[in-house]
């Protein structure tokens, strides 16, 4: 009752509805409703009461809510259900399990913090409680298995683009995962899957968005290679609105591909927001390294890099690095 009120006050945020109003149409009394905008008061949604008008709802909280998100959001199929934690290990864990259990392409779990949110290769992802958007997205695409990366470079440009539409400010991609805004790191990308040989049964995309961290909430480790969104702005973000920005691009973009198959365009748009290519680089794999220069993406979106000796390597996305030569754009 309590989320079918929030839902009616969201309705009709541009006007005082009144106690007789809402309880006749939700067929309850007029106490109850007053008990229920008194427990969403204390939770943080700002509704001003005056008497003889009714209620109106004013601002929301800062903490993400199933109700409140679900009515921002405008998509069809990419983020319609919501899961909400509070604090999980990772969201990519619980999403994995969730599509295990059969949930339907789209289904989007998010968490205000994350005590064990994961990197690529066993790396730790820095996620504190209500400062970023930590959230992982279930598609279920009918693709080949060694066609996966091509989802990650889907996200990547479609989480570059909601950014860019969010908040104004020049993103860039670092292949293969990595959204720059002023040559540091303000998203990543975290693709895993479940496949066999000849088909996904599922992609987890994880997506990590810094919003409202400010400096000192990064360690010291990654204090001068990461960027957030209010720090490059200088004032904070609503996480609502860039989530709701973020499932628009993703479903606009990715069953685009789905049904034209043309990743040459999805390709061309990574080439025109990248920050790796032209560029000296340095691939850091599991156990060897190698400088070279990056040339341009193959048609499957690995990265071809021209080393010192003029071979020319393909560079796959799941098992390295790329550092500038001077840092680490
Ligand atoms: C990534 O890995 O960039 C993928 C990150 C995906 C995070 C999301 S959050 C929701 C979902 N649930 C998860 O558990 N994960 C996903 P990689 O390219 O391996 O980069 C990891 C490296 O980025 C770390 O080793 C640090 O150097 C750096 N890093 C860690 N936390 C960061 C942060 N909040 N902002 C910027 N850089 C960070």
């Amino acid at each position: 009752m309590r989320d079918r009120i929030l839902k009616v006050l969201i309705e009709n945020n541009d006007k005082f509805l009144s106690g007789q109003a809402i309880s006749s149409s939700l067929g309850i009394t007029r106490s109850a409703v007053w008990k229920h905008i008194k427990s969403l008061q204390q939770d943080g949604f700002e509704i001003e009461s005056r008497s003889g008008l009714g209620y109106r709802l004013i601002a929301l909280p800062e903490e993400l809510d199933q109700v409140t998100l679900v009515e921002t959001m405008n998509t069809r199929i990419i983020g319609k259900n919501i899961e909400i934690h509070q604090v999980i290990d990772s969201t990519n864990n619980r999403a994995r399990e969730l599509a295990l259990e059969g949930a339907d392409e789209g289904t989007l779990v998010i968490a205000e913090a994350q005590a064990k949110g994961r990197g690529r290769m066993g790396r730790s992802w820095i996620s504190p409680r209500g400062k970023g958007i930590w959230m992982s997205l279930i598609l279920r695409p009918d693709l080949p298995p060694d066609q996966a990366p091509r989802i990650t470079a889907i996200i990547a440009v479609a989480v570059r683009n909601a950014l860019n539409k969010a908040t104004g400010l020049e993103t860039g991609i670092k292949w293969p995962n990595d959204i720059i805004i002023d040559g540091k790191k303000v998203c990543g990308i975290l693709t895993e899957m479940h496949a066999d040989i000849d088909r996904i049964y599922y992609v987890v995309v994880g997506i990590g968005i810094n919003a409202n961290m400010t400096q000192k909430d990064f360690p010291t480790e990654i204090s001068s290679t990461a960027a957030s969104l209010r720090i490059a702005l200088n004032s904070s973000v609503d996480r609502r609105q860039i989530i709701a920005l973020v499932m628009d691009e993703v479903e606009d973009i990715y069953f685009k591909y789905l049904i034209n198959r043309d990743f040459q365009q999805i390709l061309d748009q990574c080439r025109q927001h990248s920050v790796t290519l032209n560029r000296p680089v340095k691939v850091i794999g599991r156990d060897k390294a190698f400088e070279g220069y990056a040339l341009d993406f193959d048609e499957d979106g690995s990265l071809l890099v021209k080393k010192k000796d003029g071979e020319i390597t393909k560079v796959m996305s799941g098992d390295v690095s790329v550092r500038g030569d001077q840092g680490y754009v």
